[in-house]
């Protein structure tokens, strides 16, 4: 999900406690159980086979001839569509993302103790946001293998979010489990000249179409540490190096991050890579230009935008990246003017976290709002999310919460009618010894 400049100025509460009950991190328990349970009984048995025999070792022998017989469980592989929890998969651990040390002045942290105590210490942390990591690549390894033109846009949104409830183990049907995981935006389809931010409503006929550059955006979240990467997909090489561009531009902004490194500075590396490239659409020649008012941003537990910016064109602030923190590095290519505006109906909603407090006078406002802390807290949602609920006739007071500053709408962002614009993203971890690409893949 992108950040826009000058929407985003206002300095979000870090503190979501009220509204977020939380869940404990317990992923892959079971798996890990069974596991321990096995490895236990081995050394049981090599302990009778040793001869520390005892009355009991009868006993325990036979057990043993039986050992030989236990089928063992089949490795499980991920199903198509994909429906297998991935804590299943992975009992003893989520697969690391791509480690990047720390260059320069920060070169001390890959082996300094201090940091690397910091790191080990966080480890719930870091298998959660592995394990959300891990259920992106795979619906999205779906996603790639799967979409095609004449589908549907509520299809592809519905296969993205059902493969991602059904890996995380969060249908969010029960109040409370949208919080605990699960889809962690609304999926933006977003294609042609809208860069982001679209989704389908209830009701939305659109069909993807061949000649189509479609942005696929969408979020996991494990315990409201939420992985925020996106691609881009196209049906004609004709695009090509539109997206080779973009893919280079977020690279490039992935590689220069860093503790300490101020976002300007990575704005300039962005926007240089990204406007290196031109492409050449139906005998027209096209600069590809980086979108100036789009950015990547901060991500905190259970809020998509921490309020710090990562720009993708030179002329930023200075603001520093810190250790510790996390970041969606996403990029934006356009053919167009490279600036966007809002436009079209809105699909993306937010809790706002620094909500004011004032008294609602419409009723189902307050319905609406008691329904979205309940289900979502501050994790961002769309409207398809509260059909699914049951919600209905929901639109009045919808607005009216928006109105009073209470829920922020993200409404979907274009460049000029007849562009194209792309999208790469990542979300990276600033530990304090070693940058993680957490939701980097064999894909990009
Ligand atoms: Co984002």
């Amino acid at each position: 999900m992108a950040s826009k400049t000058a929407d985003m100025l206002s300095k979000l509460a870090l503190n979501n406690d009220g509204a977020n009950p939380q869940a404990n991190g317990a992923n892959g328990t079971n798996g890990h159980v069974s596991d321990q349970d096995e490895s236990d009984e081995d050394r049981d048995d090599d302990a009778t086979a040793n001869g520390t025999g005892n009355t009991a070792s009868g006993a325990a022998k036979k057990k043993k001839k039986k050992k030989p017989k236990k089928k063992k469980a089949a490795p499980k592989v991920q199903s198509d569509p994909p429906r297998v929890l991935v804590s299943q998969l992975f009992p003893n651990g989520y697969p690391v993302g791509e480690e990047v040390e720390y260059k320069n002045g920060n070169a001390y942290r890959t082996t300094n103790e201090e940091k690397r105590h910091l790191d080990r210490i966080n480890n719930d942390f870091l298998q959660e946001y592995r394990q959300g990591a891990e259920v992106h690549r795979q619906v999205r390894q779906w996603a790639q293998a799967n979409i095609k033109p004449g589908m549907t846009l509520t299809e592809i949104a519905e296969g993205i979010e059902n493969g991602t409830r059904a890996l995380t183990g969060h249908w969010g049907l029960e109040e409370g489990d949208n919080i605990k995981g699960g889809v962690g935006f609304p999926t933006g389809l977003s294609i042609n000249h809208i860069a982001a931010h679209y989704t389908p409503n209830a009701g939305n006929k659109w069909v993807l179409g061949e000649q189509d550059v479609m942005k696929v955006d969408f979020g996991v979240h494990v315990n409201g540490r939420i992985v925020d990467s996106a691609f881009t997909m196209t049906f004609d090489p004709k695009y090509d190096n539109l997206l080779a561009a973009v893919k280079d531009a977020t690279n490039t902004g992935i590689r220069e991050a860093g503790i300490d490194v101020r976002v300007c500075d990575i704005g300039a590396a962005i926007q240089e890579a990204m406007e290196s490239y031109e492409v050449e659409l139906d005998g027209k020649t096209y600069p590809v230009k980086a979108i100036r008012n789009l950015n990547g941003h901060d991500i905190v537990q259970h809020s998509i935008h921490g309020g710090k910016s990562v720009p993708i064109v030179k002329g930023g602030d200075q603001t520093k990246m810190e250790e510790g923190e996390i970041f969606a590095i996403e990029t934006f290519g356009s053919t167009g003017r490279g600036y966007v505006v809002d436009d079209l109906e809105v699909s993306h909603y937010a809790l706002r976290p620094d909500a004011p407090n004032t008294a609602l006078r419409v009723q189902s406002a307050r319905s609406l709002l008691n329904v979205i802390k309940k289900n979502f807290g501050t994790i961002p949602w769309c409207r398809r999310y509260l059909d699914r609920l049951g919600q209905e006739k929901y639109l009045l007071g919808l607005n009216n919460l928006v109105q009073s500053g209470i829920v922020e709408a993200y409404p979907p962002l274009v460049d000029v009618k007849g562009s194209y614009t792309a999208q790469f993203e990542h979300t990276i971890l600033l530990r304090p010894n070693v940058k993680e690409v957490v939701s980097r893949g064999d894909d990009y």
